[in-house]
């Protein structure tokens, strides 16, 4: 190859005037606050990336500390700003406000931290033959930062939302002795029960997203893509879990790996519910569980671990609970005026802020903290947009509670009524019919990572658009004369049958608004869900060990429904609508029974006839904590 030269005329050759980028430059800092990047190492040599963040002048200061596998770093980043006001996102600003230093670490083998990631990974021991865990990890960062932190008074509070609030129970299970003060907020607490993978042992194909998202790499470049922008379509031709999870390479991940192996609540589910495990232990540290009414991921942890503590709280002094009408985080990261067409009358985000969280963490991290006043559990009553202050929770149950719930019954006819069923009676039908299942919301239903969907605010759907299906049954009662109010776990009691061998059981529990409604002329003939969930069939009798029902039989069947702190006005009604389906968000049941429904074929999806059964010998009904 030959080389061409370039004559470059001379006139080019002269200087540009001096470059407008200085050789050297130095960022004045005007920040009222400084980021220290620290590397803290655990027990077994492991280091993890770790950010502090602390106001500019702060001495004898308590440090707020959370744990997360969606980077430290952008964890700790609000605005553009110099002010911490805006540079941090809004609690983590009000607590540095109040004079807290804020902590937030990457956990092992995510973002910036070493060591290989492990998806909630559970406790030394049987599951986890290491030494090493999210609690030993956090007894060790603790340890380093009171010895290393100069501007900290020794005292450490840990908190932290979702997967964070998971961390924060883990820190829980052997405290270190600085650890003065939790808060959990809507934590996954047991996956199979009732968080983020299955409920009650229907699967949660949204959360194929997050897995891919979470362990395709260390840090999250990856995003599952679908052929449609309506997930409704792109799972209905996929077929199985199995089958979708081949075709977008979700297979090839060790998580997705262990949901196959682990469909029934068996040792490895046991082994890692964290209500139980936080139940067997002493309660050390002041523990404030954060709880959302409308939590479209972890609706299960918050009252689960609230309740098996409770016992252990002799002065009801140290286990508390804030429920909130929020979606998922909200209470903690987002506005809390509203969510979707549901106004709350006020900021409830900002008052559980002012009057709860500052308070509690004030109380038992501050030195010379003063008693916080708050009340062992605080309920927003939705319905009556009303804060309450309770002694316990639930307030209202069949035994051992304040207040004693009451059964609303399913009359054959599509009633709904305080009156027990009388004689023979009957059932209410339909067909459900897995090539056509019912879905969760209306269609186009958008992946939960698309930027426009509106996955948090589901669970406020107006259900018209299900009572208006053949496969879905609607009981409701008469326009009530007095107003209901229910502050507890509604539980589903109802007896069914279908000519299948199994099938999935969706009961919802909904507040019809009257038709003419002019406080909200928009809002007339809402139907506002306040507690729904999902029973897979199979695990009726024993969660560990699924059987075939038996086709064309009556059976009793029980759904613990999500609690609920709600005032049903008077002019309202009260409305149950029960469904077989509710997709994509939980996969379908093939209504067959099969040793695995994760790798079930086309051909065993089949359609069933149903029937729920009310009558003297079969009272279907709904336990209702009602209040006086
Ligand atoms: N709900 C999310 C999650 C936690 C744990 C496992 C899977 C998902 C979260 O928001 O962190």
């Amino acid at each position: 190859a030959s080389t061409i030269v370039v004559a470059v005329p001379a006139a080019a050759q002269k200087p540009l005037p001096t470059s407008d980028i200085p050789a050297n430059f130095t960022p004045t800092n005007a920040k009222d606050y400084t980021v220290r990047e620290v590397s803290i190492p655990m027990r077994d040599g492991v280091k993890l990336h770790t950010n502090l963040v602390i106001r500019k002048g702060l001495e004898n200061a308590p440090i707020i500390f959370s744990r997360t596998p969606y980077s430290a770093d952008r964890a700790i980043s609000g605005r553009p700003s110099n002010t911490y006001k805006l540079a941090l996102p809004t609690t983590y600003a009000r607590l540095m406000e109040a004079g807290y230093i804020i902590a937030v670490q990457d956990v092992r083998g995510r973002y910036r931290s070493e060591g290989d990631y492990v998806i909630a990974l559970p406790l030394s021991g049987p599951l986890n033959p290491a030494k090493v865990d999210h609690s030993t990890d956090s007894w060790d960062s603790i340890e380093w930062l009171v010895k290393n932190v100069p501007e900290a008074n020794g005292k450490v509070g840990t908190t932290g939302v979702s997967y964070g609030g998971f961390t924060t129970l883990m820190s829980l299970v052997d405290p270190h002795p600085a650890l003065k003060a939790a808060v959990p907020v809507n934590p996954l607490a047991d996956g199979w029960k009732g968080d983020d993978w299955f409920h009650n042992g229907a699967y949660r194909q949204s959360f194929l997203d997050w897995v891919y998202r979470m362990s395709a790499d260390k840090s999250g470049t990856y995003r599952l893509q679908f052929d449609r922008e309506d997930t409704y379509e792109s799972w209905l031709k996929a077929g199985s879990v199995g089958d979708m999870a081949k075709r977008i390479g979700v297979d090839q991940l060790p998580m997705f790996q262990k949901l196959v192996e682990h469909p029934a609540y068996d040792e490895y589910w046991q082994g890692q519910a964290l209500d139980k495990i936080l139940g067997e232990r002493p309660l050390k540290v002041p523990t404030l569980h954060v709880h959302s009414l409308w939590d479209q991921e972890d609706i299960y942890g918050a009252p689960a671990v609230y309740k098996a503590v409770e016992p252990k709280d002799r002065g009801n002094d140290e286990n508390f609970l804030i429920i909130g009408p929020w979606q998922h985080g909200q209470g903690y990261s987002l506005d809390g005026s509203k969510l979707a067409d549901i106004d709350f009358d006020g900021n409830t985000s900002v008052w559980f802020r002012e009057n709860v969280l500052v308070p509690f963490l004030d109380a038992h991290l501050k030195d010379g903290g003063k008693k916080s006043g708050i009340a062992p559990v605080t309920a927003f009553e939705t319905g009556a947009n009303q804060w309450h202050r309770y002694d316990r929770w639930p307030m209202s149950c069949a035994s051992g509670c304040q207040y004693k719930s009451r059964p609303i019954y399913l009359s054959a006819d599509g009633g709904l009524g305080w009156g027990a069923p009388k004689g023979a009676g009957g059932f209410a039908e339909y067909v459900s019919d897995p090539a056509r299942p019912v879905t969760y919301r209306e269609r186009p239903i958008l992946s939960t990572y698309n930027p426009n969907t509106t996955w948090g605010q589901w669970l406020v759907d107006d259900q018209r658009f299900a009572e208006s299906r053949p496969d879905v049954v609607t009981f409701v009662s008469e326009v009530l004369t007095d107003d209901v109010r229910l502050a507890g776990e509604p539980i589903a009691k109802f007896f069914a049958s279908t000519t299948g061998t199994d099938s999935d059981w969706v009961v919802k529990l909904i507040d019809v608004y009257p038709a003419e409604y002019a406080e909200a002329p928009e809002m007339g003939g809402y139907e506002l869900p306040i507690a729904m969930d999902i029973l897979r069939g199979r695990y009726r009798d024993d969660p560990s060990k699924p059987t075939a029902i038996p086709a064309n039989q009556v059976v009793g069947y029980e759904i613990k429904l999500p609690h609920v702190s709600h005032q049903f006005k008077k002019g309202h009604r009260i409305m149950v609508q029960i469904q077989s389906s509710w997709f994509p968000l939980y996969d379908r049941n093939p209504q067959q029974f099969v040793p695995n429904i994760f790798t079930a074929k086309k051909s065993d999806y089949v359609k069933a006839t149903q029937r729920i059964h009310s009558s003297a010998k079969y009272p279907s009904r709904i336990e209702l904590p009602i209040m006086p």
